[in-house]
């Protein structure tokens, strides 16, 4: 498939979605989120596919919306079109499992991209930030909800109120990535997590995937008691069953993704 705002490729079970829009620092305009979320749906619905990894270039992750695209629209514009809403949020729907590998600006909607990523892998040349109140906004796809869940209010606040970035170091710290690696090696390990998950069988991933994601919008009872009920459920799976007999009799598991 070719595109004009993104690189896609296969790697064995796992699908790497590269923004490429170097120019611009790969803001986000419309025909991007458009790519990325035709990409994602067609790695989401491949049977093949059992992880997607998401880049961008040693500058940019990605610095943001289009600011140029959308600085002449009206909000009578905005609001009757619910503006770009639906693309934005394909990332955070899809079942299959989700790696952001971040280099350079994370910044308003490309930070916002990441944090809809299952986890984020940041190289030390990472830097994340919503920035949009020094351009008369706020966040507009998450930015004040994810962020606030990943970091606490305090960091939060800090972030969306002053505009000012943080660096990778202590968004290890805060809890909104999950491992830092030096700029030269960020491929290489974000693609070992990849390939680790993708190793795992499909239909589990995909329910533990779920199971962590209730966490985040509802109460603890709640949320064990989902837990609970998809953990029985996976005793229907075939690969459950394989899993603990391959341990038993000391062998690697086979699975068959059932
Ligand atoms: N939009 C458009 N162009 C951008 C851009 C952006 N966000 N960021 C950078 N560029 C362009 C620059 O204009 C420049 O283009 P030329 O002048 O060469 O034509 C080129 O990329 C290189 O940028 P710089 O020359 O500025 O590079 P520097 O290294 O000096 O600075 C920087 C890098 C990242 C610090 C700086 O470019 C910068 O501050 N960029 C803007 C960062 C920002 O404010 N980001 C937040 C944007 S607002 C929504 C969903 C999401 C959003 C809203 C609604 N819905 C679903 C409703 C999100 C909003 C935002 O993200």
């Amino acid at each position: 498939m070719a595109y004009d705002y993104i690189a896609t490729e296969t790697q064995d079970a796992v699908a790497v979605i590269t923004l490429n829009r170097p120019k611009a620092l790969n803001a986000l305009c419309a025909g991007l989120i458009a790519e990325l979320g035709e990409a994602l749906k067609g790695f989401d619905a491949d049977p093949g596919i059992g992880c997607i990894l998401i880049t961008g270039s040693e500058k940019a992750f990605a610095a943001g919306a289009d600011i140029k695209e959308m600085k002449d629209k009206t909000y009578q514009e905005v609001e009757a079109e619910d503006f770009i809403t639906g693309d934005w949020e394909i990332l955070a729907t899809v079942r299959t499992p989700t790696v952001a590998a971040v280099s350079g600006f994370a910044l308003g909607g490309g930070c916002e991209v990441a944090m809809m990523a299952d986890m984020i892998v940041a190289s030390d040349t990472a830097q994340f930030g919503q920035p949009e109140i020094t351009i008369g906004t706020i966040p507009g796809s998450g930015g004040t909800q994810r962020l606030t869940r990943a970091v606490g209010k305090s960091l939060a606040m800090y972030m969306c109120l002053t505009g000012e970035f943080i660096d990778a170091e202590t968004a290890l710290r805060a809890g909104l990535v999950a491992k830092v690696v030096p700029a030269a090696e960020l491929m290489e390990e974000a693609l070992r997590i990849a390939r680790k998950i993708a190793g795992m069988s499909r239909p589990v991933t995909r329910v533990c995937k779920e199971a962590v994601k209730v966490a985040l919008e509802t109460t603890l009872a709640e949320g064990v008691r989902f837990e609970r009920r998809t953990f029985h459920a996976t005793f229907a799976f075939d690969d459950r069953k394989e899993g603990m007999e391959a341990f038993a009799a000391k062998r690697k598991p086979v699975w068959t993704h059932r």
